[in-house]
């Protein structure tokens, strides 16, 4: 099913610190990305990007969800725009937009699977709620929301769904506030840190987050950009240094890329208005590329 791909951009930072990431959808459909993919032999369907009213100003709300006034109704938006190209018997790909969006296009694919594995490859753990969240931004918050830790408000977006937090991987976490540390030991989320992809390898970290998933039929893999070192990947909002390596996420996507059971893939938090001369969007192409098949050799 890899071979015919649905494409959705979606272009928000509602839910970031910085703006920006609003341009990170056609910042990659520059770089020429699907024109190599249709090179590859691959059919697309462009969905085009979903149009989002952005805010230039970030404001506080009493709720600790900044800009929650137009953030709600874009994340429902989302959601049922997502919904549409799950019609498509197709392999679904999400262009971001920052981390907030995972809430409504992961209730989508929950809705649609109904006991679903997700990987998470970011260096943060978002799974802030809003009275833990140090600086009441939603993409610190998707995670908890979708297991239901949030206030209803956030919750329900796009139904009562929710991911068993046994279904949970993270990979390459290293930026973890307190609040996050408790609900990760309490719920015992399975995760692997950059110690331990140093320690067993990519193909290792591979293996071992698809035996862990194993009873599972349907996985979600979402890529956040800052899982990279930053001084590789510079063009994204919150940048952590100590991440993957150009070659290790081009191997750990190409390795997943090759698993059956992951049905849908998101690619989020480039901003291209703090890059290094589209660097972060030019590596972007290259792991979807690598993700989709692409041999580097
Ligand atoms: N943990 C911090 C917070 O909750 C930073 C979250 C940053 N999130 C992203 N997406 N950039 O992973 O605000
Ligand atoms: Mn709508
Ligand atoms: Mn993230
Ligand atoms: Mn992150």
């Amino acid at each position: 099913m890899k071979d015919n791909i649905s494409v959705l951009g979606i272009p928000i930072d509602l839910g970031a610190s910085t703006i920006g990431t609003r341009l990170g959808p056609d910042s990659i459909r520059l770089t020429g990305l699907l024109e190599e993919l249709l090179n590859m032999g691959l059919d697309i369907y462009d969905f085009g990007n979903i149009d989002i009213k952005n805010s230039n100003k970030k404001i506080k709300f009493p709720s600790n969800m900044t800009n929650e006034d137009r953030l709600l109704p874009s994340l429902s938006h989302i959601n049922e725009e997502v919904e549409k190209i799950y019609q498509r018997q197709s392999f679904p790909l999400i262009l971001g937009g920052d981390h907030s969006l995972v809430l409504p296009s992961f209730k989508a694919f929950l809705k649609k699977y109904k006991n679903p594995g997700l990987i998470y490859i970011d260096a943060h753990a978002d799974i802030n709620t809003e009275k833990s969240s140090p600086t009441g931004n939603v993409h610190g918050m998707p995670v908890a929301a979708l297991m239901g830790l949030c206030s209803n408000k956030l919750n329900n977006i796009g139904g009562s769904y929710k991911l068993n937090p046994q279904n949970l991987v993270y990979i390459a976490i290293r930026d973890i506030d307190k609040g996050e540390e408790l609900i990760i030991k309490e719920k015992n989320i399975k995760y692997f840190s950059m110690a331990d992809v140093y320690k067993y390898g990519i193909e290792e970290i591979v293996r071992k987050s698809m035996v862990y998933l194993g009873n599972l039929s349907s996985i979600y893999l979402s890529f956040d950009i800052d899982s990279m070192d930053c001084d590789i990947a510079p063009g994204t909002g919150v940048p952590v240094r100590g991440g993957l390596n150009y070659n290790q996420a081009r191997l750990i996507l190409s390795l997943f890329g090759k698993e059956e059971k992951i049905r849908g893939f998101e690619f989020v938090e480039v901003n291209p208005s703090l890059d290094d001369k589209n660097k972060t969007s030019e590596i972007a192409k290259e792991l979807i590329l690598a993700f989709f098949g692409k041999s580097f050799i």
